[in-house]
């Protein structure tokens, strides 16, 4: 499909800019692992502190180029699926708003300005030009969304028979889930810390914004990960040379997402004081059941490998799995895929533990929980968002792609590294080392009473992995840049691969309109965070704000 000279603009601005601040979030995850394996024992490094470093890590990687990618991934899907473009006053203000709230929250965190992590809840704080940054790069995100749901209107107008393509379907649930989880973090970071870093108000309810921040810090993690299926459902069967098992199944997962992944944030927070036992059981349980679309998609995904496998010519249980298109050049986009796939067999266990409340008694606050993000985030979600870069860059732009062997190998050394990292911080985390904290100030330096020689062996190989993983990142930088300053070649053009179903099934009207799913959302957060609000007030207030930045604790006598 032909594209405009804005919408291209667009799009490649909306790849290139987050992917050039990736190189900054890579370095100071790297920098994190050598810290925390007491190669340093120092508080900062190159003028950037412990703390900001991982303020910029978390930020840049998990809220910046998730985001961003979110956006342009959409532009590019809505504009194939219903062959025409949104209304271009919506994407450019959209883009625009993104790129100021990106560069405010860039300069914040530099400046050293915001070191609050990218959990941003009091009693830590933040400049308010970070918070303002935050909420024009979410709202930014909203008026793309607004644009697409035009077009789609106007696409059903003329095609009032066709059902909404699954890739449609999976982005519009995403953003759905987007425009409500973003709804407290906009009244968090807004209403109530920008006041309170200005000063204004001299008080503030510390469990509230922890409460609103989760309420919007789970759903953020469905929000990574739906691009991701919608690559999995739609694009990987095509890819392998094989068909979608079931769309049916397809369909059922990305709304039952829309209905499960709002009301579980508590599950964050099952050592907070002021939520009851009745509060905390209801969000295990809502936890254990958003699990369940992602169990479907196991399958279903799973079953259409197979199927390609066996085109291929592949026989018995289990042998099908070597016949895949693991180092295939032209297929390059399979191993982004297949190793993303690989990492989240134990992100998602691994998660499963944490839903449980008695366990996460042991794992909480400790290196368990990056040990199981990296395996979510480090790997179906940044893997897709790697491979879909390359691919959307060098269609979008008509550049070719460069160092095509290199860009096959970076999906398999990244796995070997995040299994390498996730292996080291779990088993730390299991014998209760820290998460979030310079270990080699005290728990890996040797020089500290509290040295901790059970700590080295773990350290030491999340510090390998990381190594690793920055290994794949350079290779990688290499290809997408040397893709992004070469002379076009190609005209400029829209294009997806797009899989076909292997079953014609029979269409099931529930799963052919999403109101009465979103309907269903709102009445399951309010199950869960009615309770939750009446357990804020009763339990916690309001108080006088003595926290420095340097000290969360409350000096207030
Ligand atoms: Fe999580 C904390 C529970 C999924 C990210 N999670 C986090 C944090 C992050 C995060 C960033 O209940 C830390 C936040 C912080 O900074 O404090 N998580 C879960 C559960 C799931 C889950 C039950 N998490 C994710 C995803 C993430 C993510 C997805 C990012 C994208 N998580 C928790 C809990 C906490 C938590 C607690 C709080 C803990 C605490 O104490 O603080 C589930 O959704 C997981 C379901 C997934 C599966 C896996 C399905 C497998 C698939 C692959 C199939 C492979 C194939 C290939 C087909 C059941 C789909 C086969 C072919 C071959 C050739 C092999």
């Amino acid at each position: 499909m032909t594209i405009s000279k804005t919408y291209k603009t667009v799009i490649l601005t909306g790849l290139l800019m987050p992917m050039t601040l990736f190189i900054l979030g890579c370095y100071n995850g790297v920098m994190q692992t050598i810290y925390r394996a007491g190669v340093i024992h120092k508080a900062s490094v190159a003028g950037i502190n412990y703390y900001q470093g991982l303020t910029m890590h978390g930020v840049i990687n998990a809220i910046v180029l998730t985001t961003f990618f979110a956006v342009v991934f959409g532009h590019v899907t809505v504009a194939w699926y219903l062959k025409r473009e949104p209304p271009k006053l919506t994407y450019q203000i959209s883009m625009v708003l993104m790129v100021i709230g990106t560069l405010m929250d860039t300069v914040a965190m530099v400046t050293g300005k915001a070191q609050a992590l990218y959990t941003f809840y009091a009693p830590l704080k933040d400049s308010p030009f970070f918070y303002i940054g935050t909420a024009l790069l979410i709202i930014g995100s909203w008026i793309a969304f607004f644009g697409w749901i035009k077009i789609w209107y106007d696409w059903k107008g003329e095609n009032p028979d066709k059902k909404m393509p699954l890739a449609i379907l999976g982005t519009f649930v995403n953003f759905s889930i987007w425009l409500i989880c973003t709804l407290p973090v906009a009244y968090e970071t807004l209403i109530i810390l920008t006041p309170w870093s200005l000063g204004w108000t001299d008080s503030i309810n510390v469990p509230l914004t922890r409460m609103l921040f989760w309420m919007f810090g789970h759903p953020l993690v469905y929000f990574w990960l739906l691009p991701a299926y919608v690559a999995y459902y739609t694009i990987l069967p095509n890819v392998v040379g094989g068909k979608l098992y079931s769309g049916n199944a397809a369909r059922l997962a990305f709304l039952l997402f829309l209905i499960l992944s709002m009301p579980v944030g508590v599950h964050h927070q099952f050592s907070e004081p002021v939520f009851t036992p009745g509060t905390k059981l209801w969000a295990s349980l809502l936890t254990y059941a958003v699990a369940i679309p992602s169990f479907m998609t196991a399958f279903t995904v799973g079953a259409s490998l197979e199927y390609a496998a066996k085109k291929r010519g592949a026989k018995g249980v289990f042998s099908w799995m070597w016949k895949l298109p693991y180092f295939e050049v032209d297929k390059y986009l399979f191993g982004y895929f297949i190793c993303g796939l690989i990492l989240f067999i134990f992100g998602g266990l691994t998660g499963i533990v944490n839903a449980s409340y008695t366990l996460n008694q042991l794992v909480h606050n400790t290196d368990w929980l990056p040990g199981h993000f990296h395996m979510t985030v480090a790997g179906p979600v940044i893997l897709v968002i790697l491979g879909m870069s390359l691919y959307m860059y060098s269609s979008v732009s008509g550049k070719e792609l460069k160092f095509k062997t290199f860009a096959v190998m970076v999906p398999y050394v990244w796995l070997v590294g995040v299994a390498l990292l996730s292996h080291g911080l779990m088993s730390g985390g299991l014998m209760g080392e820290p998460r979030r904290t310079n270990l080699g100030l005290s728990y890996t330096n040797p020089e500290s009473p509290l040295f901790n020689p059970h700590f080295v062996p773990t350290t030491s190989t999340t510090l390998v992995g990381g190594i690793i993983m920055g290994i794949a990142a350079i290779i990688y930088f290499t290809v997408f840049f040397a893709t992004a300053l070469s002379k076009r070649t190609n005209e400029p053009q829209i294009i997806l691969p797009e899989s076909e179903e292997l079953y014609e099934e029979k269409d099931i009207p529930i799963l052919l309109t999403m109101k009465p799913w979103l309907i269903l959302s709102i009445v399951l957060v309010m199950t869960t965070y009615v309770p939750a609000l009446i357990n804020i007030y009763k339990y916690s207030k309001s108080v006088p704000n003595k926290y420095q930045p340097d000290n969360p604790q409350n000096l207030q006598k």
